[in-house]
């Protein structure tokens, strides 16, 4: 059973028009993808999202709605949790993240992993970033990284500690990375500080490949044993080529094929009987029409969902 919630929201980053991401992953026709599968699938509808600020606002961009957005998802995926569905986040803004990881966290608490697949490590805080911009903070957030200060941003950072961080946060055994190309040396200073953590590099994939990267993610998953695994999937991670529909994109992502591979190995792994783990959601993010051709990104990323979820080329395998 999938519910997916749309969050139509994109205040946080440099060019705005993921807020049409998850009305462009419908249209490219998600749930009729999900439920050809076999999948009972159902939407319900996008979080509320506040009018947008004015940008004179000092301290981060969009901070007010940011805060208000990712607290609905908070909220929304925990009870989906709850009503024991699948939640299917559909982005916007990869800040929210920071909410429906904290919604996933509400209902299985330090059981609960995070695979980020992502050009980005997202593990930036106030006092690292380079931009400023909340969409690379996500995973800084909720692994409760960064100090205090007396700067704007950084009391705006407790506020949304306050808000969205669970009372456990997500420890650095329970986040594994993807196809990160483009990190910034303080987050990269932090991965490698990350005790029991999962980094798959697209350079590691380069060297080794998809199956190799995917046996990594079991082992790790092996080895830590959590009892759920939430996807994060940033449209990003698709080289630009593939998809173009994205705010930062980089060169060099995974192409078409590797994406896929990705998707099935891990439908593989997680749907096992002998996997120790379960999918707990899933964040499709940064799908942004305004820079895309076509949809054609929407539509990549409804594919690559249609393969997590078990599509397969010949049915059973
Ligand atoms: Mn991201």
């Amino acid at each position: 059973m999938v519910r997916v919630v749309g969050a139509p929201f994109d205040l946080c980053g440099r060019a705005a028009g993921s807020r049409m991401g998850p009305a462009g992953m419908r249209l490219a026709g998600l749930l009729r993808a999900l439920r050809s599968l076999g999948v009972e699938a159902e939407d319900l509808g996008d979080v509320p999202v506040p009018l947008p600020p004015s940008d004179t606002e000092p301290g981060f961009r969009g901070f007010r709605a940011f805060l208000e957005v990712a607290a609905a998802l908070r909220e929304r995926v925990a009870a989906v949790l709850a009503a024991g569905a699948t939640p299917l986040v559909l982005g916007g803004d990869h800040s929210l993240s920071a909410g429906s990881v904290a919604g996933a966290l509400d209902h299985f608490g330090e059981s609960l992993a995070v695979l980020w697949i992502d050009a980005h490590a997202d593990l930036n805080t106030p006092d690292t970033s380079p931009t400023g911009n909340l969409h690379g903070m996500p995973l800084g957030l909720l692994a409760d990284l960064g100090d205090g200060g007396s700067s704007r941003r950084a009391e705006e950072w407790e506020l949304a500690r306050a808000r969205l961080l669970p009372a456990t946060p997500l420890a650095p055994r329970r986040i594994g990375w993807l196809g990160l190309r483009e990190v910034d040396p303080p987050e990269a200073a932090r991965i490698r500080r990350f005790e029991g953590s999962f980094v798959a590099t697209m350079h590691d994939i380069d060297r080794h490949g998809v199956v190799a990267a995917l046996d990594g993610v079991r082992r790790w998953m092996a080895e830590t044993r959590p009892d759920a695994l939430w996807v994060s999937f940033d449209v990003d991670v698709l080289d630009p080529v593939l998809a173009p529909g994205t705010g930062t994109a980089v060169r060099g992502g995974l192409t078409y094929r590797e994406a896929h591979l990705v998707a099935e190995l891990l439908h593989e792994a997680l749907f096992r009987e002998d996997c120790p783990a379960r999918l707990a959601g899933l964040d499709v993010m940064e799908t942004n029409p305004m820079l895309d051709a076509g949809n054609t990104t929407a539509v990549t990323a409804v594919e690559w969902v249609a393969s997590l979820f078990g599509k397969t080329i010949l049915g059973e395998r």
